[in-house]
């Protein structure tokens, strides 16, 4: 009986102990297992007297059960525990910092033709879109540039076939909405462009943005208003504008538009107004419609605002240039 006592006790005294369901399954199976040690006392019961076995024997049950009902309970005890443990290791500490990831940004031209739709749609201007390939009716014709125009040569234009070309200029979008619409009219469209030229201040392709205006009565002062009011908004109340008169078969009067570039004047757009020759070409009467017009070269713009200096830097992909903006 002492025995019995006595691996009863030190049962109970490892379970105690026991940290882990698998130490606990251990100790199972040392006392209860089929080798096991309370199980083996049961084969001790042929040895002893007839009378004996039935009280020996329910003592080995006892022992048995006891031994089992404290591992149940510390088995349950121990599963909580482990499955607390399991759900911290799971847990998100929500007290770290997160893992950052670069993201990118929009490209310092599509910023500033953003910054100027936004302008010209506060102005009552709409955005309109028009091919980057042009026939040669919409590009020179229909805008009042004859034959003879520099533009025309291939030396200065991409061509396709005799009629169909890279656009030299976004000016034919005026006569495919003018085709399109009746007036009164006020819309800015944006978009590349191409040209055979290549140095610090002049791409191949680059991006430009009309901006045509009709309605009766508009006059020189409607554009410069205009001009001014975008100069303002995009370069700020202290930037210096300057408008020289210049040439353009599609605009009468003519003029080019430079800002001031630290140290020198560089030219961003050119306008004027509607020459009545076009009115005719697409339709509009001119004794009736008048309006301005120009465009826009956007690598311009963005060179001024943000004193780039040399136009190769907005298509090289340089990330260290393009993070700056
Ligand atoms: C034109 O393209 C006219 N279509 C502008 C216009 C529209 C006049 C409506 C009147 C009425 P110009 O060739 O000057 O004009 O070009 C306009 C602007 O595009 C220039 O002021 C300049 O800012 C920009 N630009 C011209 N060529 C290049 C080039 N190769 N690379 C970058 N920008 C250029």
């Amino acid at each position: 009986m002492k025995e019995i006592q006595k691996l009863v006790d030190e049962a109970i005294e490892e379970i105690n102990l026991a940290k882990n369901s698998t130490t606990l399954n251990n100790i199972r199976v040392k006392y209860l297992g089929k080798k096991g040690l309370v199980t083996s006392l049961m084969k001790k019961l042929k040895e002893l007297p007839q009378e004996e076995r039935p009280k020996f024997g329910a003592l080995v049950n006892d022992a048995k059960n006891t031994i089992q009902a404290k591992i149940n309970d510390k088995f349950q005890e121990i599963s909580a525990l482990e499955k607390m443990q399991k759900y911290e290791k799971l847990a998100v500490d929500i007290s770290l910092p997160g893992a950052r990831k670069d993201i990118g940004h929009l490209h310092i031209l599509s910023q500033v033709q953003k910054e100027l739709e936004d302008i010209f749609i506060s102005m009552g201007f709409e955005v309109v879109e028009g091919p980057e390939v042009e026939d040669t009716w919409h590009n020179f014709d229909a805008l009042n540039t004859p034959d003879w125009h520099p533009a025309r040569d291939v030396q200065d234009s991409f061509y396709f076939t005799e009629e169909k070309l890279l656009r030299t200029h976004t000016s034919p979008v005026q006569v495919r909405t003018m085709l399109k619409r009746k007036p009164p009219l006020a819309i800015v469209s944006p978009g590349r462009v191409y040209r055979r030229d290549y140095d610090s201040t002049h791409l191949p392709m680059f991006t430009q943005m009309e901006v045509l205006y009709i309605d009766q009565n508009v006059t020189i002062k409607h554009l410069k208003f205009t001009l001014e009011e975008m100069a303002k908004r995009i370069f700020g109340e202290n930037s210096k504008v300057r408008l020289r008169p210049s040439f353009f078969p599609f605009t009468e009067p003519s003029y080019e538009i430079d800002v001031w570039f630290g140290d020198t004047w560089l030219e961003i757009l050119g306008a004027g107004m509607v020459d009545p020759n076009v009115f005719k070409n697409v339709g509009y009467d001119p004794t009736k419609w008048s309006g301005f017009a120009f465009g826009l070269g956007l690598e311009r713009v963005a060179m001024v605002k943000y004193g780039i200096k040399d136009i190769r830097d907005f298509i090289r992909n340089d990330i260290k240039f393009l993070e700056n903006y």
